[in-house]
């Protein structure tokens, strides 16, 4: 351990939505951050979890005719199903209806209630909300915000159509942050990633802020305000709090809060860009709590170039992309096609395409090859290396920059120049493999052949180690194959130097762990 610690956060999913490709991208995305964290020494804390409250979840109850609670015990499994089968190695999963969220929520709302905002006046005020209310979005809207739909009816820029609402509410004095956020995110450049997001924060906030309507009187499916039953808390104030419920809040004192609060970072999907970067920090200021240190915004899957929805019959089920695919090739395909906070398409002709190319043609070969040799031609044992040459050298320098190169990509969430950076090294280790030739030596030079497979099969177990955050269940494959013990120890990032494959160490019989995507002709 390196006395780091590390808490990463998806956004906890809606209930009344089955999951689908997008929220798998979202936890396979934290998953990889997760364990490279964890496999170079960190404490962490991984957290995902269902948002089960508020109008949406209420009317998606009513239209399954059950009751709300029993609605939510059963959609959320199936997020919990879905993060078991993306191999996704989350601490912990919350549910908002839990007992400990309630008290977490109605915390930060009485700390809220006593406070001042930065202008001197009380934060948090009753009054009578009358605008416009998006249920999809779970969100408010001003009038210059919205557009007219062909039939009249008021849209938001999401495109979630909005109804007029007007009762009493509890609002956030929202207004009297503007400056204190500006001043936030200019102190703090790195608070919100990537740049274009947080131009886009920052062009918001400027516009001018409007208080907060945070509570709901029309509905009861919610978190009661303290001291005004009547009132349900709005349902995000609900939901933000669950990165605080979850380390034990409003046990400030408690050992969770104290090693893991603040948030190292809230990855988030574009979508919600406003709710973490303007009303969290804002909320948590408010109670005087420390601020996340990191929002960062990835962008959105369209599927075969459409935006993917139920209606269109394109919405992918991620068991239907495991079953197809396998789980790594998947994660592998997600993390690798696109620049993460970049949009992407997801196409079954893109995904074969790096199936059969990056993994089996790349790495798979690579490792089959090599493993294979050794096993024909060296008893299936480590051979034993003579001295380096300067062929050897180019090889050697790029696997040892390996570990740091990717360690400042996942630093800045750049999960694509990561895997970039690992296939450079396995591009380089198939041209070794060309170059030296091993079967030739095998005539002309045994010596130098067991050299060069050493620094192959080392290379091997380098590229493997750092791939799995990736793709975990084919690099503990291939560390297998290579004998490497399968404990903390032998297989984190600190083995690459400490633990070095042992000459004379029996081999088991290699076997493939990239198959190439064959397609199935209908007849
Ligand atoms: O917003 N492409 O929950 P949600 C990429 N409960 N990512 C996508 C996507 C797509 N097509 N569709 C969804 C909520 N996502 C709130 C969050 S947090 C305190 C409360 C991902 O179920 C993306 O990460 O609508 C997005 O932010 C998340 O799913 C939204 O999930």
């Amino acid at each position: 351990m390196t006395g780091a610690t590390f808490y990463i956060t998806t956004p906890i999913y809606y209930v009344n939505d089955s999951p689908h490709l997008g929220h798998a991208y979202t936890s396979v995305a934290c998953d990889a951050l997760a364990r490279f964290k964890r496999l170079d020494g960190d404490r962490v804390l991984f957290l995902t979890g269902t948002d089960e409250h508020g109008q949406k979840v209420a009317k998606s109850a009513r239209d399954a005719g059950v009751d709300p609670q029993a609605f939510c015990d059963r959609v959320s499994e199936n997020f919990r199903t879905m993060t078991r089968l993306m191999n996704v190695s989350n601490d912990q999963f919350i549910r908002t209806t839990e007992p400990r969220h309630a008290s977490a929520s109605q915390a930060i709302w009485q700390a809220i209630a006593k406070s001042k905002s930065p202008k001197g006046r009380d934060n948090l005020y009753l009054g009578k909300y009358a605008g416009w209310y998006a249920v999809r979005d779970e969100a408010f809207y001003g009038e210059d915000e919205l557009t007219t739909g062909p039939n009249g009816t008021k849209r938001a820029p999401s495109g979630a159509e909005v109804e007029w609402v007007e009762e009493p509410s509890y609002f956030f004095r929202l207004s009297d942050w503007q400056d204190w956020l500006l001043d936030h995110y200019t102190r703090n450049p790195d608070f919100i990633a990537p740049a274009s997001r947080r131009n886009e924060v920052t062009s918001f906030v400027k516009g001018g802020l409007t208080d907060l309507s945070i509570s709901r009187t029309s509905f009861s499916w919610g978190v009661p305000v303290p001291g005004d039953p009547k009132h349900v808390m709005y349902v995000w104030l609900d939901a933000l709090t669950n990165y605080l419920t979850a380390v034990g809040y409003p046990e400030t004192a408690s050992a969770d809060f104290k090693t893991f609060w603040p948030a190292d970072i809230h990855v988030v999907g574009k979508d919600i860009v406003r709710f973490h970067c303007v009303y969290w920090p804002a909320f948590l200021a408010a109670a005087g709590l420390a601020l996340p240190k990191r929002v960062f915004a990835h962008g959105w899957w369209t599927v075969e170039g459409q935006k993917m929805s139920k209606s269109l019959g394109n919405f992918i089920a991620p068991q239907h992309l495991v079953d197809q695919y396998g789980i790594d090739a998947v994660r592998y395909f997600m993390l690798r096609e696109l620049p993460f906070g970049s949009d992407g398409d997801f196409s079954h002709r893109a995904v074969v395409g790096r199936i059969n190319g990056d993994l089996a043609n790349d790495f798979g070969n690579l490792a089959q090859r090599v493993l294979s040799f050794i096993n024909k031609n060296c008893d299936g044992k480590i051979p034993t290396p003579g001295n380096f040459i300067d062929h050897d050298g180019s090889l050697l320098n790029m696997r040892a920059g390996l570990l740091p190169s990717v360690r400042q990509c996942i630093d800045t969430q750049e999960l694509n120049h990561a895997l970039e950076f690992i296939w450079t090294v396995v591009a380089e280790a198939n041209r070794y493999v060309d170059s030296q030739a091993p079967w030739a030596l095998k005539k002309s030079d045994p010596p130098r052949m067991d050299t060069v497979l050493y620094v192959l099969a080392e290379t091997i177990r380098h590229l493997a180690t750092l791939a799995q955050p990736f793709v975990p269940q084919a690099a503990a494959k291939l560390l297998d194959q290579l004998a490497v013990p399968d404990d903390f120890e032998h297989r984190c990032f600190k083995a690459l130097a400490a633990h070095p494959l042992k000459p004379g160490t029996q081999l088991p019989k290699p076997v493939g762990v990239f198959p190439r995507y064959v397609e199935t002709v209908a007849s």
